[in-house]
């Protein structure tokens, strides 16, 4: 799909040398095949990101239908324009158009074959996989009794966040597991054809090209992530250790073992990606948080829209600009009653100018008041790098597109919330220990959820997971990564990857576990410009709010606004002085929690 930036796809363009293999050596010539390139560039986008649109914000067929077409024309042209890069391989360009020369190379996350009716087939089947993700419901069989509802993803979700009830949260997860069955066929083609196109383009598979755009070689680049991992998985080890006691205590022996995997289902989300909703059932009431923003937002009756409105006046704090009426006219911010929607939250930069738009449901809760600001983050980086010509209106790499909307929301203290009104008291450093456990059980126990998606993908693309083994291979790396287990018997029949929106709508998942560790990094550099540590050195990481601060916000606008011009390392480097992702600042932030958990753990049992 080709729509916000970071899901982007590049179209194309008229080739200037065809693809007869002439190989051209000026510079001249190469501009003159970027110019023209971007210009044409715009308008393909335009198109494809407006049926996109229609597409997510209102489901049908024909919509479908327009948007796979539109995206068909982008890509094919993209596609295209990618080989005709080829002709300038020898040439000696300045450093700015062999970079884009490259861009046009790698920039695909969807690479069609150029065989016509296959191109119009992978684009369909991409259209069609999301829809079916997006129309998505458990419509539960009630045998002859009382009728229940459907529950659409919003619905599992809230059960799953809040219900005490083990059977009922079950119910809704089995519930929630088959809407993708039916996907399973669609997406085995989906692969060998998007696998057919990136190989005209000379990747091994999907999965290199994917790898490929992170200025290091794909093989560099798996190892850079195991690296990562092998750095956080400590921290993460302990806290599902810690969690899993806690789970068992509640539970009971029979449902939560004690050195094995814990179900899947009962950690608060339909993913076990964020067990931010187990708070209450695993923090001690002598440390907990002290305040429970839900309860807050919604005791106020605070509406979706001032949610978009708190998380706007956190950027304009820092000096950045309104958003443009067109974002409070043409977003959706609520699912409408009457029709079928993509709910997932994204950001569009729909003309790659200021036609910025959020599409999400919002739920009043503290999560969904993260996610505003995540969402944020993306639309704030669209519009600063806008300056940028064409091919480098992008984020340094995927994983600082995620970041940057999470670090704002890492300033959402305590302090943050007094500030603007929605607290009474900061409560005192006697709750920090709840403060780092809830917000390790949304950052930390992310990660390897963050890592596995991939892993999985990866493999199938490259084979090493072949078609009957998609389910078993996939459990397989939860349980390696995760420690979690389904909650029932699993088999082929079943397809669990496409129950998660990012498999269904083909979105690389990596750039969100790069995120969660480049976030912690990108949140020091700015406590540092906005002088949190000179508040004291009681003043720790996690009591630090960058907000209604010009020089931390200039700091980060430096940043947004090189967009894709350069290697990452150099944007990493303009804002925090490092050229590595590196999981310190996160290790770093948690070190008081890691501390208490290794007393708690005392005696536990320890892994899966
Ligand atoms: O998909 C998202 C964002 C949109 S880019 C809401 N996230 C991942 C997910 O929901 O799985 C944010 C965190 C991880
Ligand atoms: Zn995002």
């Amino acid at each position: 799909m080709a729509v916000m930036k970071t899901l982007r796809v590049f179209p194309v363009i008229v080739l200037l040398c065809g693809l007869c293999g002439c190989g051209s050596t000026r510079s001249s010539d190469a501009k003159t095949f970027l110019d023209e390139a971007e210009k044409k560039l715009f308008d393909l986008v335009l198109d494809a990101s407006q049926a996109a649109w229609v597409q997510s914000t209102y489901i049908t067929d024909d919509s479908e239908a327009v948007a796979a077409r539109a995206n068909e024309r982008s890509i094919a042209e993209s596609v295209r324009l990618a080989k005709a890069a080829v002709q300038f391989d020898k040439a000696e360009l300045p450093a700015d158009q062999r970079r884009k020369m490259n861009l046009l190379k790698v920039g695909l996350v969807l690479a069609a074959p150029s065989n016509p009716a296959e191109s119009a087939e992978v684009t369909r089947l991409a259209a069609s996989l999301e829809g079916r993700y997006g129309k998505g419901k458990y419509c539960p069989d009630t045998k002859g009794g009382a009728e229940k509802p459907c529950m659409d993803i919003a619905a599992v979700t809230r059960v799953l966040a809040t219900s005490n009830n083990p059977a009922e949260i079950l119910d809704a997860w089995r519930g929630w597991h088959t809407i993708s069955p039916p996907m399973r066929k669609d997406y085995q083609r989906f692969v060998e054809l998007a696998n057919k196109g990136a190989r005209e383009l000379g990747f091994k598979d999907s999965g290199a090209m994917w790898r490929s755009k992170y200025d290091l070689t794909p093989d560099e680049f798996a190892k850079e992530v195991d690296r990562l991992w092998e750095q956080v998985r400590p921290l993460y080890v302990s806290l599902h250790s810690y969690v899993r006691w806690k789970l068992r205590e509640k539970y009971g022996a029979s449902v939560v073992p004690e050195k094995g995997p814990i179900p899947a289902h009962l950690l608060g989300n339909i993913w076990a990606q964020d067990w931010s909703n187990t708070y209450k059932l695993v923090a001690p009431a002598a440390a907990d948080k002290g305040y429970d923003l839900t309860d807050i937002l919604k005791k106020r009756n605070t509406k979706p829209l001032d949610m978009v409105h708190y998380g706007e006046s956190f950027f304009k704090s820092l000096g950045f600009a309104p958003l443009p009426r067109t974002f409070w006219d043409r977003s959706m911010f609520i699912k409408p009653r009457d029709r079928d929607v993509v709910c997932h939250a994204s950001a569009w930069d729909v003309d790659n100018v200021e036609d910025l738009r959020l599409k999400m449901c919002i739920d009043i809760s503290e999560e969904d008041f993260t996610t505003v600001h995540h969402e944020l983050g993306h639309s704030f980086y669209q519009r600063a790098y806008n300056k940028q010509s064409f091919l480098l209106r992008d984020s340094a790499n995927d994983g600082f597109h995620e970041a940057i909307g999470d670090t704002i929301a890492l300033s959402v203290t305590p302090e943050y919330l007094v500030k603007i009104g929605l607290l009474n008291r900061a409560p005192d450093s006697s709750k920090d220990i709840g403060l780092l456990l809830s917000r390790a059980l949304e950052k930390i126990a992310f990660l390897p959820f963050g890592l596995m998606i991939d892993q999985w993908r990866w493999r199938v693309f490259s084979g090493e997971i072949p078609p009957d083994q998609y389910n078993q291979a996939w459990w397989d790396l939860r349980l390696k990564y995760q420690g979690v287990a389904p909650p029932v018997a699993r088999s082929e029949a079943d397809f669990d990857p496409g129950a998660k929106y990012h498999v269904a709508a083909n979105v690389p998942y990596t750039r969100y576990f790069l995120s969660f560790i480049m976030q912690f990094q990108f949140h020091k550099a700015l406590a540092k410009a906005a002088g949190c540590p000179a508040q004291g050195a009681d003043t720790p990481l996690h009591r630090c709010s960058i907000y209604d601060n010009k020089e931390a916000g200039a700091r980060l606008n430096q940043m947004l606004e090189m967009g894709l011009s350069r290697p990452w390392q150099d944007a990493m480097s303009e804002l925090t002085g490092q050229r590595q992702i590196d999981a310190t600042a996160i290790l770093d932030y948690f070190a008081p929690l890691q501390k208490w958990l290794d007393e708690q753990n005392k005696g536990k049992p320890a892994g899966w």
